[in-house]
C-alpha cells in the first residue's frame, strides 16, 4: 500500500513538474522575439548606427540653377558601398533666393509619394515627411549655403534622392546605388 502511494505522489510530482516546464517554455517563447519578427518591428534603416571603424565615402553635392525649370543636382548617379560611412556635403549654388534645396534620401520608387507628403509636412519639417520611405535627409539650405550629413550606407540596392522643396522632386531627383 505506501508502495502504491509513493507511486501516485511520484507521478503526481511528475506531472506537476512537466506541466510548469511546459509553462515556463512557453514564456520564455512569448519573451523572446523571433529574427523575422524583430524584422517586422525594426525600422527599415536606422541612421544613427555608424560603425566607428567603417571606411567614410565623401560625396559633394551640388544644387544649381535659379528657375524652375533650371534647378538640378550637379550628379544623379551616386554611388556608395556597402559598409561604409556616407559624408555628403550639400551645397545650394542657386543665386535666387527662393531657391531653397536639401537632399534626402529615399526608397526607390517613392520619389513622388514622398515629395507630396513633404508638401505637407511643410516648412516646420523642412518639408521632410516622417515616414518610412525616409532613410535620410539634410536640413533645407538658403542660396550659398553649405550642409554636411554623415550616415551609414543602407543595405545593398538601389535608392533615390529627391529636394523636398514644393515643386522641386520633379527636376531634383537622382539615384543613390549602394554596391
Ligand atoms: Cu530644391
Amino acid at each position: 500500500m505506501k508502495n502504491i502511494l509513493f507511486y501516485f505522489a511520484g507521478l503526481f510530482v511528475f506531472f506537476v513538474a512537466v506541466s510548469c516546464g511546459g509553462d515556463a517554455e512557453k514564456s520564455r517563447k512569448q519573451d523572446t522575439a523571433s529574427p523575422s519578427d524583430l524584422m517586422a518591428d525594426a525600422p527599415a534603416y536606422d541612421v544613427s548606427k555608424i560603425d566607428p571603424s567603417a571606411p567614410v565615402i565623401e560625396i559633394q553635392l551640388k544644387a544649381l540653377g535659379n528657375t524652375m525649370a533650371e534647378i538640378h543636382y550637379d550628379d544623379t548617379m551616386l554611388e556608395v558601398k556597402a559598409g561604409s560611412t556616407v559624408k555628403l556635403v550639400l551645397m545650394n549654388s542657386s543665386q535666387d533666393e527662393t531657391m531653397l534645396h536639401n537632399f534626402t534620401l529615399i526608397e526607390e520608387g517613392t520619389a513622388d509619394k514622398v515629395a507630396m507628403e513633404g508638401v505637407k509636412a511643410g516648412p516646420d519639417n523642412n518639408y521632410i515627411p516622417a515616414m518610412r520611405e525616409v532613410l535620410v535627409a539634410t536640413k533645407m539650405l538658403k542660396p550659398n549655403e553649405t550642409t554636411e550629413i554623415v550616415f551609414p550606407a543602407p543595405t545593398q540596392g538601389t535608392y533615390d534622392f529627391i529636394c523636398t522643396y514644393p515643386g522641386h522632386a520633379g527636376k531634383m531627383r537622382g539615384k543613390f546605388v549602394v554596391m
